[in-house]
């Protein structure tokens, strides 16, 4: 029999997908392939599957499918593909005919699936299983692709074309079509300017912009570290990395105040930073991004004088003073708050115009409305405007063009912020001035059973277990500018606590006394928190 589960192996599609350790996940991999058929059958559309464990270390593997659109996969879905992950092996077939009968699938409705990997060693082999459980003759295998690649190639197919062609080449004419057009907008950018370090975190996004490359002209120079020529996969280094140990990488060699950035395992995020004359390390995160995206597009609806609603989704892990710079310093950008997780981010900016959306981790992108997007397109037609409405309709069009609407995507934000930099004929420096981050702090609490944990309010306040709240709330109150929640970790069994406070100090303080409540309410196992140092 082939790709045979372990028995009693339960495993559950989260936020991640499936993620654990490669050597458990060869049926895992086969019944996507069989539940990617049944989703393209039932949806007659093509549906993706990305064989990737994203930044988790190199010895750990996982999988995602992508809808018809290029998002991701239906929640109801996700727990179909729990279902069958976890189906004993005599209830494999049973299982598979329930999901058949529940939603009406016609067998003989043809299916298409799109199969991509990332560069884990286990990927080539676990990514043959999904293609095993792909019904012959429907799927096809495009290798080694970052995961926003995937998505993009998947939109495009089920918009025959409309979205861009479903090749990896497509994506990188489309992107540098649009990043060329945009910088022609930037006059008298020197070299130094058109110079960006780029830490591949030793995986594919460091093989997709390499490939990249001669498409832009000169007009992005990157040094590319950690290209995965010698390093670990997201062994201290990746976008993981620096934004949790708020450092640089290890690998990469710059001058202090030169621009960098580090994408994940799988390309799907980014964070900038650059280390300034004396040494310290500025981080912009996913919060930095999107205020500088939708400062930038805001002033060029402005400009054009469209009425487009535009707005930005974050998390609870937003640092609260870029929520405080766009909403009272900006006053016109209303702010979205979701709860953790790309889907629920996507959702909730789909509901504007325009929906700029980022997790503070540095996944991240731009939603535009079909309506959006045709009045920009009218824009251009109309021979009224003047000139200067005309460029900034041009640049609203190849703004679209250079973003990656299907997921957060490294590649096309890292394009997108070098084309805002060049325009506005800003440094790092400059951009990172425009707040300043409020101290924070995360740490993670073992308990006994984390769902004990249960959260409102886009997961800012606890509801149980009992008076955990409460302890939160009496304790941030004894902080100036201070603020924290806890929840349950989607991809680890942990619960997690942020604080932030006025000084790095009173964030670890807050953050250790936050931790104790956990521990103490919640079921903490093993030793208790202890202080930071
Ligand atoms: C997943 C999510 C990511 C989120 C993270 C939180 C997707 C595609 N990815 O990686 O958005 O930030 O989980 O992890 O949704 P946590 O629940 O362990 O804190
Ligand atoms: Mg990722």
């Amino acid at each position: 029999l082939l790709h045979p589960k372990p028995e009693g192996l339960v495993l559950q599609y989260g936020t991640a997908g499936f993620r654990t350790k490669a050597k458990h996940l060869d049926h895992i991999m086969f019944r996507m392939g069989l539940l990617a058929t049944l989703r393209s059958k039932q949806t007659k559309a093509t549906i993706g599957v990305m064989v990737t464990a994203s930044h988790n270390p190199e010895e750990d593997n996982g999988v995602k499918l992508i809808d018809p659109m290029g998002e991701m996969l239906k929640p109801l879905w996700e727990s179909y593909a729990t279902q069958l992950a976890n189906a004993e092996q005599g209830d494999l077939l049973p299982t598979l005919k329930d999901v058949i009968n529940k939603e009406a699938i016609d067998m003989n409705q043809e299916a298409n699936v799109f199969v991509g990997k990332d560069t884990r060693s286990s990927s080539a082999i676990l990514s043959q299983a999904v293609l095993d459980g792909v019904s012959a003759l429907s799927g096809h295998n495009y290798g080694l692709v970052t995961t926003p690649q995937l998505h993009y190639m998947v939109c495009c197919q089920n918009t025959q074309g409309k979205y861009g062609e479903a090749t990896v080449e497509g994506y990188y004419r489309k992107l540098s079509k649009a990043f060329i057009q945009l910088t022609k907008n930037a006059s008298n950018r020197t070299d130094d300017q058109k110079h960006l370090c780029v830490d591949g975190a030793n995986g594919i996004g460091a093989l997709k912009v390499r490939e990249m490359e001669s498409h832009l002209q000169r007009e992005l120079q990157i040094s590319l570290f950690n290209d995965g020529s010698k390093g670990k996969l997201n062994h201290q280094c990746g976008a993981d990395f620096v934004k949790v140990q708020q450092k640089p990488p290890t690998g990469i060699k710059v001058s202090p105040g030169e621009r960098c950035c580090s994408f994940d395992g799988d390309a799907d995020r980014i964070v900038y930073y650059f280390t300034d004359s004396d040494g310290t390390f500025h981080l912009l995160d996913g919060d930095k991004m999107a205020t500088l995206i939708s400062t930038f597009l805001k002033e060029l609806l402005t400009q054009v004088g469209l009425d487009l609603k535009i707005a930005v989704v974050q998390t609870a892990y937003a640092n609260g003073s870029s929520t405080h710079y766009l909403e009272d310093t900006m006053k016109v950008l209303p702010v979205r708050c979701t709860k953790t997780g790309v889907k629920h981010l996507h959702h909730a900016a789909q509901e504007f115009d325009i929906g700029v959306y980022f997790e503070a981790n540095g996944h991240g992108t731009v939603l535009f409305s079909q309506a959006a997007e045709e009045k920009i397109q009218q824009l251009l037609e109309d021979s009224n405007i003047n000139d200067k409405q005309k460029r900034a309709a041009l640049l609203l069009q190849n703004t679209v063009n250079i973003i990656n609407q299907t997921v957060g995507d490294a590649i096309s934000d890292m394009l997108l912020i070098e084309a805002i930099l060049a325009i506005k004929g800003m440094t790092v420096q400059q951009w990172d001035a425009i707040y300043r981050d409020l101290p924070n702090r995360q740490l993670k609490v073992k308990v006994s059973d984390r769902r004990v944990i249960d959260t409102t309010d886009a997961e800012r306040r606890a509801v149980s277990p009992a008076g955990l709240q409460e302890a939160i709330d009496s304790t941030v109150k004894k902080y100036t500018q201070a603020r924290s929640f806890v929840r349950p970790s989607g991809t680890e069994d942990v619960v997690r606590v942020y604080t932030e406070a006025d000084t790095q100090e009173n964030a670890d303080a807050l953050a250790h006394e936050v931790s104790l409540a956990v521990f103490k309410l919640a079921g903490g196992v093993g030793d208790e928190p202890k202080p930071m140092k």
